[in-house]
């Protein structure tokens, strides 16, 4: 999917100003505010003493919330890409999540060299839909989402998912939230990640958190839509959060392997 023409800038964590995440040993000398702001937060359970800001690549402020809100968990802080609304738009036209999220995230940590840039490539697959909305989920009330160039509203997308499952029971609503997560550096992937959420797609919106198709889905272990829980709640449950995690992990195993 295409970011939106309206990029929006991930202004409020936009702040790196110098001191954006290194994942790399030895890489970046902390400014002293940075040292205390990491050193302070590891006890809150970092994941190791190297990590501090991660960049992610996303014109999406309800990812970056979404990510936010993983990384708080772990006393980890993200950042937007200096100056991504000015960047140029990638073209999402994979046809799997993975081909998206690498494309993104190859292409974006072209502009901050030497960085890990985090992007990823999401959607909700609808089984009585067989799979859709998928890769186009963020421009389904499009005419024809896969040829559309800009992603249409949130609100229009839900009312569409809404109009196809009209009268279905329970019990065929059943999908799922897939979020593939790309790492990359300097052009290259250097790992995906893949988190999954399964739910069930209410008949009519519920809570006022969240963003794209949350107030639609129920979360059953937890008897909660997505957009009734706050971004760190989500993070637990959600397949950003499962990405997220893994992606965390295997920072920690890199790091402590001297691999990156
Ligand atoms: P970027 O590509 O700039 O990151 P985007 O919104 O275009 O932003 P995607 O192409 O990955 O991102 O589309 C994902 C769409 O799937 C998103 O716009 C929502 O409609 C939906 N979606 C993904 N994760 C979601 C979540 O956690 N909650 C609700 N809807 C989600």
């Amino acid at each position: 999917m295409e970011a939106p023409n309206n990029h929006v800038a991930p202004a409020p964590f936009d702040s790196a100003q110098g001191r954006l995440c290194r994942l790399s040993r030895g890489q970046l000398a902390p400014a002293p505010q940075a040292r205390r702001l990491r050193d302070s937060r590891l006890e809150g359970g970092a994941t190791n003493r190297n990590m501090r800001r991660i960049l992610i690549a996303t014109s999406n402020p309800g990812k970056l919330r979404d990510f936010a809100g993983a990384a708080a968990v772990h006393g980890i802080e993200i950042a937007g890409i200096p100056n991504f609304s000015s960047l140029p738009l990638v073209v999402e036209d994979g046809q799997t999540f993975e081909e998206n999220a690498r494309k993104k995230a190859e292409e974006y940590s072209r502009y901050v060299s030497g960085e890990i840039v985090v992007a990823d490539d999401s959607g909700l697959e609808v089984d009585a839909l067989n799979g859709a909305p998928g890769v186009h989920s963020a421009r389904y009330a499009a005419d024809e989402p896969y040829l559309a160039d800009a992603n249409t509203d949130d609100e229009a997308n839900n009312a569409r998912v809404l109009r196809k499952l009209e009268n279905l029971p329970v019990e065929k609503r059943t999908g799922r939230f897939v979020c593939v997560l790309a790492a990359a550096r300097d052009g290259k992937t250097l790992q995906t990640f893949r988190g999954v959420a399964e739910g069930i797609i209410l008949n009519s919106a519920r809570g006022t958190n969240g963003f794209g198709y949350d107030p639609l889905f129920y979360f059953p272990q937890i008897q909660k839509t997505f957009a009734e829980l706050s971004a760190q709640e989500k993070s637990k449950y959600s397949h950003r959060g499962a990405a997220f995690r893994q992606f965390l992990d295997w920072c920690e195993k890199r790091i402590s392997e001297n691999a990156i």
